[in-house]
C-alpha cells in the first residue's frame, strides 16, 4: 500500500557520496597497518590430485617469510572434534587446505611474509610432488557411470535431486495440442566485481581478534570463524566497511579469512591477503553453468498443460551455493507463467572445475534463459503474439509463487505493456524480414523474482534506532552495503517512519560488534527486509519520543504528527516540539533514553519484470549491437528512485554481458581457466552501453516497508532472453547456448541459407 511520503521516494544524496566521489572512501585493501604481514596461496597446477609430498624447506629459510602453513598442519576438524570439515558458507565438503585438490587452483599451503613479493617468491620455493587423477569438467560427463569420482558422492551429486511437482505432467502432456522441446545451456558468467576478495586480521592486545573482510555476510563470516577455528564468538569482531561489489559471490568464504586468522594467531602480527585478478577467476566464483532440457505442453491458443524439465547444474570442485541455487533455479523454471502441471528435476553436479556459487538472480537467469527462449519459440509456432502468450499463462494475486507462497501483488502484465509501448511492438518486423545486411530485431522477456531466500532460509532482520542527544538519530543495521546504496536507502525508511530529516540519520553497518544480528546482505532482501526491521525500530523509537511530547504537550500521544524533526499537535499545530529540544539533557533532569529496536521476518515476496531488447545484427561477420534496452520493474515501490535505476542498470550492464559476451573458459583437457583477466575476459564498458530506459511500476505492496519489494537481482534475470529473442527477431536464427557469438550467429545464418537455397 502506498502512503504519502516526504523521504521516501526521493532522490535523497547517498549518505556515502562525498567519501566515494573524492576517493577516500576506505577500502579492506587501503587499510595498511603496522607491522603487517602479507599472505598468498600455493595453488594446485592439477585439477585432481593428491599431496603426496610438500617440502616447504627453502620457503622458511627465505628471508622476509614469517609462517608457512600446509594443508598437513592447518586445522582439519571442528574443534568439537566432529569429523567434518566446514571451511566454507554452506556444504561442508571443504578444507582450509586440502592434501587432495580438487580444481586447478585449489589451495595447498599459504605463505605469509613482509610483503607480497618476498611471499610470492616463497610458494615458488615451496616443493610439492602430486599424485595426479583423471578429472571430469562437464557435469553431464560427471554424471556418467564411470565417470572420475570428485568426492565420492553417488553419480557426483552434491545433494538429492531437487524436484519441484504440482499436478500431473503426463496427464497435462496428454491434453496438449502441441509439444515442444529444447535444449539450453549457459555460460560461466563471473560477477567481475572491481574489488577482489581480501581480508585483514589483527590479533588485539587483548585476545581478541579484528577481520576486515570485504563480505556481504559479516556474521556468516564470524561464526564460520568461530566454528572452524573453535574460538569463541565474542573474542572475533568482523568489519565490512566500503565494498566495490559483491553480486552474491560474496557471501561464500574464500580460505582467506581463516588463514589470515591462522598466520596472524602464529605470528602475532596483522595479515593481509588479498587475491589478484586472476586467482579472483580462478579461486572466486561463478554462475553456475547449467544445462536445462525443457519440455511443454501447449494448448491451440496457447494455454500451457505441462512442462517438465531437467536442470543440470555444474557446482564444480565443491559445493558452495549449489544446493541453494539449483533448488532456486528449478522452482523458478517451474513457475513464471502460470502452468498446473509441472515437474522439474534439479541436479547439482561436482566437477572438477573452478568453484560456481551465489551470483546476482541465484539460478533464476539459467532458468529464464530456456523458458523465456522457449515461448518465444512456442509463440511463433503457434502463431500468437509472444505478449499474448505470457498474458494467457499470467500468474494472479493469490496463486501460490515458486518459494511456496503466494503473490500479494502482480503487475506483470502492466510491465508487459508498458515495455511494449515503449519499444514500438506493434511496428515489429516478421522474424528475418529486415532488409539489408545490418539486421534490425526486437525482443523481450520477463521475469519473476523472491526478495528473501528460500527454500529453507528463516528470513530475519534486526534494527536498532538510537536517539543521540540533540535529537539526531544513530541507525544500526546488520547488513552490510556492497555498494547499492543499501545504507542511504534504509536511512531513508528510517527518517520517513520516525518524521526526522534525512539528514539526521546516521548509519552504523557492517561491524559485528557495533550491531544486532543480520544474516547478510544476499538475495533482493535489504531494501524489503533490512528496511522492514529499520522501519520498525524507528517505529518503536518514534512511539518513546512520542510518550515524550504527549508529556510536555499535554495532549494523547495519538494526536502528534512528526515531520522533519518537528512535532506538533494534529488540530494545534502551534502546539509543537522537536527532537532536538525532547532529548537535549536540561540540567537536573533525568537525560531521556531512547531506544528503538525492530525486526522482521517475513514470508517470501516477489517482484516482476519485463525487459525488451532492439538489437542490430550484421549479418556480414554475425555481430550483434544492441541499440536500446527498455526494463520495466514491478518493484512495488521506489525508496529511492535513483539508486533503484543504479540497480537495474547494472543489472542490464551485467544481463549484456551474459547475452553475447561473458564466459570463464576452462579448458576441457586440464581444466586450467583460460582467460582469467579483464583482457580476455571482456566486459562491455561504459562507452559501449546502449541506450536504456528504466521505468518502475509502484503500485504498492502489504509486505515490505512502504510497499517496496525486491529489486537487486531480478534486472539481470530477464536481459538475456530479451535480447537473443531480438536476436532471433532479427535474423531468424535461434542462439540455445550463452553467450550468443558472433560466431553462433554466423554460422546460424549460414545454415539458415542452406535450408532455404538447397
Ligand atoms: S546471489 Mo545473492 O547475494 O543471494
Amino acid at each position: 500500500m502506498t502512503t504519502k511520503t516526504t523521504v521516501v521516494g526521493q532522490r535523497v544524496t547517498r549518505v556515502d557520496a562525498w567519501e566515494k566521489t573524492t576517493g577516500r572512501a576506505r577500502y579492506t585493501a587501503d587499510i595498511n597497518l603496522p607491522g603487517m604481514l602479507h599472505a598468498k596461496i600455493k595453488r594446485s597446477p592439477h585439477a585432481h590430485a593428491r599431496v603426496l609430498r610438500l617440502d616447504t624447506h627453502l620457503a622458511e629459510q627465505l628471508p622476509g617469510v614469517k609462517a608457512v602453513l600446509t594443508c598437513f598442519n592447518v586445522p582439519r576438524k571442528l574443534h568439537a572434534g566432529q569429523p567434518e570439515p566446514r571451511a566454507s558458507s554452506l556444504v561442508p565438503d571443504q578444507y582450509i587446505l586440502t592434501d587432495t585438490p580438487c580444481f586447478r587452483g585449489d589451495g595447498v599451503a599459504v605463505v605469509a611474509a613482509i610483503s607480497e613479493e618476498v611471499a610470492e617468491d616463497a610458494l615458488g620455493l615451496i616443493d610439492v610432488e602430486y599424485e595426479v587423477f583423471p578429472a571430469v569438467f562437464d557435469a553431464e560427463e560427471a554424471l556418467r557411470d564411470g565417470a572420475p569420482s570428485v568426492h565420492g558422492t553417488e553419480r557426483n551429486l552434491v545433494m538429492p535431486p531437487a524436484i519441484i511437482a504440482s499436478g500431473n505432467v503426463e496427464a497435462g502432456f496428454a491434453e496438449a495440442d502441441f509439444i515442444f522441446e529444447g535444449r539450453y545451456s549457459t555460460s560461466r558468467h563471473i560477477p567481475a566485481f572491481l574489488e577482489p576478495y581480501v581480508c585483514i586480521c589483527r590479533p588485539e592486545s587483548d585476545g581478541n581478534l579484528t577481520v576486515w573482510s570485504s563480505t556481504q555476510a559479516p556474521f556468516m563470516v564470524r561464526g564460520s570463524l568461530s566454528e572452524v577455528l573453535g574460538i569463541p564468538m565474542s573474542n572475533i569482531r568482523v568489519l565490512s566497511e566500503h565494498m566495490g561489489g559483491g553480486f552474491g559471490a560474496k557471501q561464500d568464504l574464500y580460505q582467506l579469512e581463516y588463514l589470515t586468522v591462522l598466520l596472524a594467531r602464529q605470528t602475532m602480527r596483522p595479515v593481509k591477503m588479498e587475491f589478484t585478478r586472476a586467482e579472483t577467476f580462478i579461486a572466486g566464483r561463478s554462475r553456475h553453468p547449467v544445462v536445462i532440457e525443457l519440455k511443454q505442453g501447449v494448448k491451440r491458443d496457447g494455454t500451457l498443460t505441462a512442462r517438465k524439465a531437467r536442470y543440470i547444474s555444474n557446482s564444480g570442485a565443491y559445493g558452495s551455493h549449489g544446493p541453494g541455487v539449483t533448488w532456486v533455479g528449478s522452482s523458478m523454471l517451474g513457475s513464471l507463467h502460470k502452468c498446473p502441471n509441472v515437474y522439474i528435476e534439479g541436479l547439482c553436479v561436482y566437477t572438477n572445475a573452478p568453484i560456481a556459487g551465489a551470483f546476482r538472480g541465484y539460478g533464476a537467469p539459467q532458468a529464464y534463459f530456456a523458458l523465456e527462449t522457449q515461448m518465444d519459440e512456442i509463440a511463433e509456432a503457434l502463431q500468437i503474439d509472444p505478449i499474448e502468450l505470457r498474458l494467457k499463462n499470467l500468474f494472479q494475486v493469490g496463486d501460490i509463487g515458486p518459494a511456496g507462497t503466494p503473490f500479494e501483488s502482480v503487475e506483470l502484465g502492466e510491465c508487459l505493456r508498458r515495455g511494449a509501448e515503449r519499444i514500438g511492438w506493434k511496428n515489429r518486423r516478421p522474424v528475418g524480414s529486415s532488409p539489408g545486411t545490418l539486421k534490425r530485431g526486437i525482443g523481450f522477456a520477463c521475469q519473476l523474482h523472491s526478495a528473501t531466500a528460500f527454500p529453507d532460509t528463516k528470513e530475519v532482520a534486526s534494527a536498532l534506532v538510537v536517539a543521540n542527544e540533540d535529537g539526531t538519530i544513530q541507525l544500526r543495521i546488520g547488513a552490510a552495503d556492497l555498494g547499492t546504496g543499501a545504507k542511504t536507502v534504509i536511512a531513508q525508511i528510517a527518517a520517513e517512519e520516525l518524521g526526522v530529516r534525512y539528514e539526521d540519520v546516521r548509519v552504523v553497518a557492517g561491524d559485528t560488534d557495533s550491531v544486532p544480528y543480520d544474516l547478510g546482505a544476499y538475495a533482493s532482501r535489504t531494501t524489503f527486509i533490512v528496511g522492514g526491521a529499520a522501519q520498525r525500530a524507528a517505529a518503536s523509537a518514534k512511539a518513546q519520543v512520542f510518550a515524550l511530547a504527549a508529556q510536555k504537550l499535554s495532549v494523547d500521544a495519538s494526536e502528534l504528527e512528526a515531520l522533519a524533526g518537528l512535532i506538533w499537535v494534529k488540530d494545534a499545530p502551534e502546539r509543537k516540539t522537536t527532537f532536538q529540544e525532547l532529548l537535549t539533557p536540561v540540567r537536573n533532569e533525568k537525560i531521556p533514553i531512547i531506544i528503538g529496536q525492530g525486526e522482521f521476518s517475513p514470508k517470501n515476496d516477489y517482484s516482476f519484470a519485463a525487459q525488451f531488447a532492439e538489437v542490430e545484427v550484421d549479418a556480414e561477420t554475425g555481430l550483434t549491437r544492441v541499440l536500446k534496452l527498455i526494463a520495466v520493474h514491478d518493484i512495488g515501490k521506489a525508496i529511492n528512485p535513483a539508486s533503484a535505476e543504479g540497480q537495474v542498470e547494472g543489472g542490464l550492464h551485467q544481463g549484456l554481458g551474459y547475452a553475447l559476451m561473458e564466459d570463464m573458459v576452462v579448458d576441457p583437457i586440464s581444466g586450467r581457466t583460460l582467460n582469467p583477466n579483464f583482457v580476455d575476459y571482456k566486459l562491455f564498458t561504459a562507452e559501449d552501453m546502449p541506450e536504456m530506459q528504466v521505468d518502475f511500476i509502484e503500485s504498492g505492496d502489504k509486505v515490505g516497508p512502504f510497499g517496496a519489494k525486491g529489486v537487486a537481482e531480478d534486472s539481470v534475470c530477464p536481459t538475456a532472453p530479451a535480447i537473443l529473442n531480438a536476436i532471433y527477431n532479427a535474423t531468424g536464427v535461434r542462439v540455445r547456448e550463452l553467450p550468443a557469438s558472433a560466431e553462433k550467429i554466423l554460422a546460424g545464418l549460414e545454415f539458415n541459407q542452406k535450408e532455404v537455397r538447397p
